[in-house]
């Protein structure tokens, strides 16, 4: 295993909403390749690593040669003769050549292009899959959660909160679990059509019926759960994703959604009030705006034994930001995001912490996916235990779970270790 890393190329290629991103080549001195494409977010946190675009007028100024260049240029003259498999090294060189702290000269999409890139010429080099080199043995497959309705930034409907996701809580192997959140998904076109709405789709696979509010939304995915022929809460949950950064008013510093005003106090009744109505929501995210810590750590204070209080926007898979809010106490589990940080390395060191510390991760792609399926063998990998990757719909979401679907099927379905929702603490 001497190979080095000899070249590396890349191009920009487009994402699920037709916006450009970077596709990464990384190719050894022994002629092996490594490819990854990076994602794109619509409801981006303010402390995300940047993602570097061209402006102008060209594609809207969201193209992305600059970044390209500093790949083929700069990063590739850096890691030239580097070896692939220390991915830590890897990713040291390129932050320090950046040395920026957000990656806003270099670009975190060319970063993490070649990061992710080197991460899979390594695994090839090794002749094993992604999963199986960056996690090595004891591997489990992920309580998958799925956007089924889409809201907020993702979709023009009247519903202000983000995303509405169900997971299958009670399940036999991850395809058993699957087949349900897919059953319980076309029950749900059935349920929105009947109610005499549209069953188009938004960026993320769910249905964007133009509801009124987030809590007509739940009522529907209650609806379809039954009729699919489940128990809600115990063989199929509901989860929500208010990311409320998006109905955050800064100069009131209250809450403005879905036609009303909330002060901070009044929005915390009113996802208890939702707690209460749908006790089957078992994991929520972003309830408060991105620079609302203290209402935000108000709110896991008050409800964190109830239910899985995950933070996004506010923390970006920073592992600095990360220390701060484990030491404040703001949630219980956060959300992982590759992009927000910019490599792997960082990633990986993000939930290390978290998971030292008694917070639960959750895996996430972006609004912006394309059909790489990086993101299912690193959540495998890792053990992240969760993972979100939108609706059983549109092949840049289903590439993931397919990939899930190839996985246990070579781990050995029987076999296969799933986790138990939130972290395995239940399981015999
Ligand atoms: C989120 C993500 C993913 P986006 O807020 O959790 O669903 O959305 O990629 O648009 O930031
Ligand atoms: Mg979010």
């Amino acid at each position: 295993m001497t190979a080095v890393i000899e070249l590396i190329k890349a191009r920009e290629i487009f994402d699920s909403r037709g916006n450009p991103t970077i596709e990464a080549d990384v190719i050894l001195s022994d002629g092996t390749m490594g490819r990854a494409v990076v994602p794109s977010g619509a409801s981006t946190g303010e402390k995300e690593a940047v993602e570097l675009r061209d402006g102008g007028t060209r594609l809207s100024g969201k193209g992305v040669s600059t970044a390209i260049k500093n790949v083929e240029t700069e990063i590739n003259d850096a890691l030239h003769g580097v070896s692939p498999f220390n991915q830590a090294h890897v990713d040291q060189v390129m932050i320090d050549l950046d040395g920026t702290p957000n990656k806003a000269r270099l670009g975190a999409n060319a970063i993490l292009a070649v990061s992710m890139a080197t991460a899979r010429v390594a695994a090839e080099e090794t002749h094993q899959p992604l999963y199986r080199y960056l996690g090595g043995t004891d591997l489990e497959l992920p309580q998958t959660f799925h956007n089924v309705i889409n809201g907020g930034k993702h979709s023009d409907n009247g519903i202000g909160m983000q995303e509405f996701l169900i997971t299958a809580v009670e399940k036999t192997s991850f395809r058993d679990g699957f087949e349900k959140v897919v059953n319980t998904y076309h029950t749900l076109k059935k349920v929105i059509e009947d109610a005499g709405f549209t069953t188009g789709l938004g960026d993320e696979g769910g249905f964007a019926p133009d509801l009124h509010s987030s809590e007509e939304a739940l009522k529907m995915l209650r609806e379809a759960i039954v009729e699919a022929g489940y128990k809600p809460g115990e063989e199929v949950a509901i989860a929500f994703d208010a990311a409320a950064t998006s109905f955050y008013n800064a100069d009131t510093k209250n809450y403005d959604l879905e036609g009303k005003t909330y002060t901070p106090d009044e929005l915390s009744d009113y996802y208890g009030g939702l707690l209460d109505e749908f006790p089957e929501i078992i994991s929520v995210e972003d309830p408060y705006g991105e620079d609302d810590w203290e209402n935000f750590e108000k709110f896991t204070k008050k409800y964190g034994d109830r239910v899985q209080i995950i933070t996004d926007d506010n923390i970006c898979t920073n592992p600095d930001l990360i220390r701060r809010a484990i030491k404040e106490g703001m949630a219980n589990s956060i959300l992982v995001k590759l992009n927000q940080i910019g490599t792997v390395t960082e990633t990986l060191e993000a939930m290390r912490i978290a998971r030292k510390n008694g917070y639960t991760t959750m895996m996430s792609h972006r609004s912006g996916e394309t059909a790489d399926t990086f993101l299912a063998d690193f959540t495998v990998a890792t053990n992240a235990g969760q993972l979100k990757s939108g609706a059983p719909a549109r092949s840049e979401r289903v590439s993931k779970y397919n990939e899930l679907l190839r996985i246990e099927e070579e781990l050995g379905a029987a076999g296969a270790r799933l986790n138990k929702f939130p972290n395995d603490i239940d399981a015999d």
